[in-house]
């Protein structure tokens, strides 16, 4: 079909000037005009990159819904077997490049635009994220549903249409401000809203019993109030295959009959406002990427998207005439992503045990082969608990759910071990010590069929401190799936040029989908034009990135220095302020030795805190302000600069990540459970120095000991020492530069006229007992510091180092990691779609 016979043709008046191309590119552009004046009404002498970017995206989403609908015939005509990953959180990015990359449009689409006189890039840089998560764990979930499509598994994401994402940071006088994230400002060009797919939810009101015409009563949940949830859909498309898989976000709204009520009691401005807070539960992502508060609203956002997906699986499942509850669990998978979505164990048994009146057992079997629950952390204050007197009055049904669970489930620690109180208190689902509360983290291992933590050391520690019980009662149930990212957006989309280099040097793309083949890499990294093609490679990206420094920070930097970078969410075990205790010795010691020699660094930082996390708050300001001294002072001579780049976000680590030289990865041994940025940085090319944590143990041991640089305490030496009574005024007092620069942080020096404007940090470091074990770790981490200066000044050396931890990172493509949960969890089989 010649594009004028397709339908899809531009106006003749914006095409008539205009040089002929390819085929295909010609067709692409043709569609790119179109949607440009029939959808946005805009004369394209007057589009913005927005408008460009709008309808370029809309261009790509034809060829994707045409591989959505169908994907979608298939996985329903041929009744397969899915798996539904439950997430409050997706942490997207921007979708553009990905979709292009994955329908192979991108080089069509750069040529269209170009011969319309449009830059590609600048066209790029006009979407917003899409940034509805927080971290590591938001992101992880984005990369699991692009290796889903790409490795062609029937699968859904279930989540929340956050009207707010994450908020946008800016830093005013070293502070950080935060601000609402407008995602949806000028629309979603890649969501289509299935209103015909609307779900009820209920929620607060009463149990009371009601007896059936045999006197048995059972229980029924009354004078509830109703919320609609309305799904938006995302495509979810895979590279270098058909499949297209959904991401379906609920949005909520006030339900008709709630508004009636109030209408017919005359109050219509009170029916407006209860239509508001209908709304308000989609309306925010919370902001904490560890810390549960208890707020009553975030309760309600997890039960009203779990109840939500959970009927629309129900309604998809039972369309089709052949299905009943009998192969239920056969076709149907959930995966928890941590206990944010546990409700869905509860909810389901009462949809099973009220609306569809099964017995216990029967409804319990179902329940407990059809989840399966993620770990990703074991610090205390991060587990879940919700306070029964919360769940009484928002879920009381469900309460009273939860308590036979227990009861049932209490009854096997009983049995397992007989009159022992304490093992019932340490399993219960329920915490006794004052204020009641339920234990989400319990309660989603006993209704999981498989528990799974994110890498080996994190696994074993899941296993041994935080629910050696639990392994005891249920052998097998835990495993180990240590984490991956994929390499489609954080090799082939952020690094192109060394994606090309990689291509031509192992012959093939295949790469992009085995990354397994990077193995090839190996032999040329001893070979010194390939070496010196590596590094004018990452020199490029340094370039690339000392620009967006200079526009974000107003900070000039040399491309030649050494880019030490640390990104990541600010958190004290993730210990960002050791790190700025190394550039506060090193800042010391050229003021002692002013010609000292040192290998010129850029300390790089991106970093948000959650907004009433006041210690990560200073944290920010002291890196900040010290930097702004350290960058302005002319007797540091441009050896040190510090660049603290605002709003980290997935498409500025897209930036920075390919142009870093040292992965900072320092978190003290036993707390990040895995990490997924140390991977992402290690497969650009950048070496890891880190502690034996999380999966820099794996990466430790693919990349081999000559290619990273390990330091500090291993979990052993943390435990022990905590054990023997950890006192860090003991450690300040026995080293001389030590004691010198936590004093210097606690004095007015770097803030003339503000007194104690580090003191929350400073007090952290000593008064407060350094939980983290900063000081403890400061001497290793300064000598391993001082080795990578040695090793970077071998040009030839770090290179070969570079290129092998490129080379060797393959497993920790999130390709394996899926399959591994697909064939050890789902026992889900890939589906081609023709
Ligand atoms: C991260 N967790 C882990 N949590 O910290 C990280 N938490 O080690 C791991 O690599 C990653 O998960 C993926 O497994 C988080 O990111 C959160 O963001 C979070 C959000 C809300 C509530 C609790």
């Amino acid at each position: 079909v010649s594009p004028s016979e397709s339908g899809h043709t531009a106006p003749p008046f914006l095409t008539k000037n205009l040089a002929p191309l390819a085929p295909p590119v010609q067709h692409l552009r043709a569609l790119i005009l179109r949607h440009l004046t029939s959808t946005l009404a805009r004369h394209p002498g007057a589009a913005t990159p927005r408008d460009w970017w709008i309808a370029t995206a809309l261009a790509a989403r034809d060829r994707i819904h045409e591989r959505m609908i169908e994907t979608q015939a298939v996985h329903n005509i041929e009744n397969v077997r899915r798996v539904y990953y439950f997430s409050l959180e997706y942490l997207m990015g921007r979708l553009f490049e990905s979709n292009l990359l994955a329908t192979g449009l991108t080089e069509d689409a750069r040529s269209a635009l170009k011969s319309l006189g449009v830059d590609f890039d600048a066209v790029r840089e006009a979407e917003i994220d899409m940034g509805l998560g927080n971290g590591g764990l938001g992101r992880l979930a984005a990369c699991f549903l692009d290796s889903l499509s790409t490795l062609d598994y029937p699968a859904l994401g279930y989540g929340i249409y956050y009207e707010f994402g994450l908020f946008k940071q800016e830093f005013v006088n070293g502070h950080q401000i935060e601000h609402p994230d407008s995602w949806l400002l000028f629309g979603d060009p890649w969501e289509v809203v299935r209103a015909d797919y609307t779900q009820e939810v209920h929620l607060y009101g009463r149990v009371e019993n009601v007896f059936d015409d045999r006197g048995n009563s059972r229980p029924r949940w009354v004078d509830t109030q109703t919320i609609v949830g309305v799904p938006h859909d995302i495509p979810i498309a895979g590279y270098g295959t058909k499949t297209v898989n959904l991401l379906r976000l609920w949005a909520s709204k006030a339900s008709k009959d709630f508004d009636l009520a109030a209408f017919n009691s005359g109050g219509y401005v009170e029916a407006v406002r209860e239509k508001a807070v209908g709304e308000t539960i989609s309306k925010v992502l919370y902001p904490n990427d560890k810390t549960e508060n208890g707020k009553e609203l975030r309760l309600v956002q997890q039960y009203f998207f779990v109840a939500c997906s959970l009927r629309d699986i129900l309604r998809r499942h039972f369309r089709n005439p052949v299905n009943t509850w009998a192969n239920f669990p056969e076709k149907v998978a959930v995966q928890l992503n941590d206990t944010h979505p546990a409700i869905a164990v509860v909810e389901s048994m009462r949809i099973l045990l009220d609306e569809h009146q099964m017995e216990w057992e029967a409804a319990w079997e179902i329940v407990q082969r059809t989840f399966g629950y993620t770990n990703h952390t074991l610090l205390p204050e991060a587990l879940e608990k919700w306070s029964v007197s919360l769940f009484e009055r928002v879920l009381p049904r469900h309460l009273q759910i939860i308590y036979e669970m227990n009861s049932r489930f209490l009854q096997k620690v009983q049995a397992k071990w007989p009159g022992n109180v304490e093992k019932m208190r340490t399993c219960s689902l329920v915490e006794e010590n004052g204020n009641k509360m339920i234990r989400m983290a319990h309660l989603s291992v006993v209704g999981s069929h498989a528990v799974n933590g994110v890498a080996a050391l994190h696994t074993e520690l899941l296993k041994k401190q935080l629910f050696p019980e639990f392994n005891e009662l249920f052998p097998g149930r835990f495993q180990n799936k240590t984490n991956g990212i994929t390499p489609r957006r954080w090799l082939a989309q952020c690094n192109p040029q060394l994606s090309a280099l990689i291509t031509r040097t192992l012959g093939s793309e295949a790469w992009v989908r085995d990354l397994d083949l990077l193995r090839g890499l190996e032999s040329h990294a001893g070979d010194a034009a390939f070496q010196e093609e590596f590094m004018a490679i990452k020199r490029a990206n340094k370039v690339q990135l000392t620009a967006v420094i200079r526009s974000d920070c107003g900070l000039e930097v040399s491309p030649d220095a050494l880019f030490d970078v640390q990104i990541k969410r600010l958190h004290e075990y993730k210990r960002q302020h050791l790190n700025l205790l190394h550039i506060l010795a090193l800042y010391r010691r050229i003021l002692q030795n002013p010609s000292l020699d040192l290998v010129p660094r850029v300390f790089v930082f991106a970093a948000k805190a959650a907004p009433g996390y006041d210690l990560a708050k200073n944290i920010i300001r002291a890196i900040n302000v010290i930097g702004g001294k350290i960058n302005s002072d002319p007797r540091v001579n441009d050896r040190l600069k510090v660049a603290f780049l605002p709003n980290y976000r997935v498409s500025l680590a897209e930036k920075i990540i390919p142009a870093a030289d040292l992965s900072e990865q320092i978190s003290t041994a036993g707390k990040e459970a895995s990490g997924t940025g140390n991977m992402k940085l290690a497969l650009n090319g950048a070496l890891t120095i880190g502690t034996l944590d999380g999966a820099n143990v794996e990466i430790h041991e693919e990349v081999g000991d000559e290619n990273i640089f390990i330091f500090g305490m291993t979990v052993v030496q943390v435990e022990e020492l905590r054990a023997a009574g950890y006192r860090p005024w003991d450690v300040y007092q026995r080293d001389e530069e030590l004691r010198a620069i936590v004093d210097w942080l606690g004095s007015d020096y770097f803030t003339p006229g503000e007194h104690g404007a580090f003191s929350i940090l400073h007090h952290s470091l000593l008064g407060g007992g350094d939980p983290f074990m900063v000081l403890a770790d400061f001497r290793s981490y300064c000598d391993c510091q001082a080795k990578v200066d040695r090793a970077y000044r071998d040009r030839a050396n770090w290179a070969k180092m570079a290129i092998l931890n490129t080379a060797r990172v393959g497993k920790f493509s999130s390709d394996r990691t899926i399959r591994e949960y697909a064939e050890q969890i789902w026992n889900l089989k890939p589906v081609r779609v023709p």
